[in-house]
């Protein structure tokens, strides 16, 4: 049987809910299979949880890059935490090499909760290397803000001019993503491919139990691109599979509640 083949570079979050873990849920949900090149671990301090993180040694890196890119090959990949601007580099340059195609890049600066950028040096790695290579990249508003250099993002008019920045950057398509800030109780995005501003919109289910939504839903636009759909067909049904996921999140501890990437299949008997 042959089956579309994807991979993460990310970063492993030990509470399960987004990054690499979260990454390899979905792919798992949505019928495709996952391989992993793991950049970054963060673990948490169990009273406060502080998140500290710990970038992987590039010579691992390179590595596990070698083996995927050089060893077995993807239908589509994407990038999720990325810890430096060397791994930045490296990923980058590897893709490259390597004639990569169909790349996700989730531009991730910060875990929720905080609107501080922990490694700002990486939003201009990102900007410089990866960033001319996406297929896509899907930003929150936090993080588009970041990529333009735009201020706070606030309306539908400064969600399409970061866009367009973002896009100038190379960047064939360019997702922003938005929960309730653009429009109270609305999750609205907004797809640019150069030309044609495509809003996505759905209702915004009340719950703060979002951890690991922006890695789910980037997973799972890399699976739709996987299996072949295109830029709007796979962020239609990505949208529709982190919905679901965020319809089912629940608290872990008092700190933390992620998405349930299972919801999909579970309907009617989550929550
Ligand atoms: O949700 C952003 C994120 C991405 N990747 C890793 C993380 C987090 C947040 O905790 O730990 C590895």
């Amino acid at each position: 049987m042959s089956i579309p083949k994807t991979l993460s570079v990310a970063g492993s979050d030990t509470s399960g809910g987004a990054g690499i873990q979260a990454d390899l849920k979905t792919f798992q949900e949505l019928g495709v299979y996952g391989m992993t090149v793991l950049t970054t671990i963060v673990a948490m301090e169990p009273k406060t949880w502080d998140h500290l993180v710990f970038p992987v040694e590039l010579s691992i890196v390179e590595a596990q890059l070698r083996t995927v890119l050089d060893g077995i090959g993807f239908d589509a990949m994407k990038t999720g935490m990325l810890g430096s601007v060397d791994i930045i580099e490296l990923v980058a340059k590897e893709l490259k090499r390597a004639g990569m195609k169909r790349i996700v890049i989730d531009p991730v600066m910060v875990c929720k909760g905080t609107d501080e950028v922990l490694q700002p040096e990486n939003t201009e790695a990102m900007l410089q290397f990866l960033i001319p290579g996406a297929d896509l990249v899907t930003p929150n508003l936090f993080e588009a803000s970041q990529l333009a250099k735009t201020g706070p993002i606030r309306t539908r008019e400064q969600m399409q001019q970061a866009a367009a920045i973002i896009h100038e950057h190379g960047a064939k398509h360019v997702l922003i993503k938005d929960r309730g800030v653009i429009e109270p109780g609305r999750a609205i995005d907004l797809l640019y491919d150069g030309q044609v501003f495509d809003w996505h919109e759905a209702a915004a289910v009340k719950t703060s139990y979002t951890h690991g939504a922006g890695c789910t839903t980037s997973a799972a636009i890399t699976a739709g691109f996987a299996k072949g759909l295109s830029v709007k067909e796979a962020v239609r049904e990505g949208k529709a599979f982190i919905t679901k996921a965020i319809a089912g999140g629940f608290p872990l501890n008092s700190f933390v509640g992620p998405t349930l990437h299972a919801a999909h299949r579970l309907e009617g008997s989550v929550n």
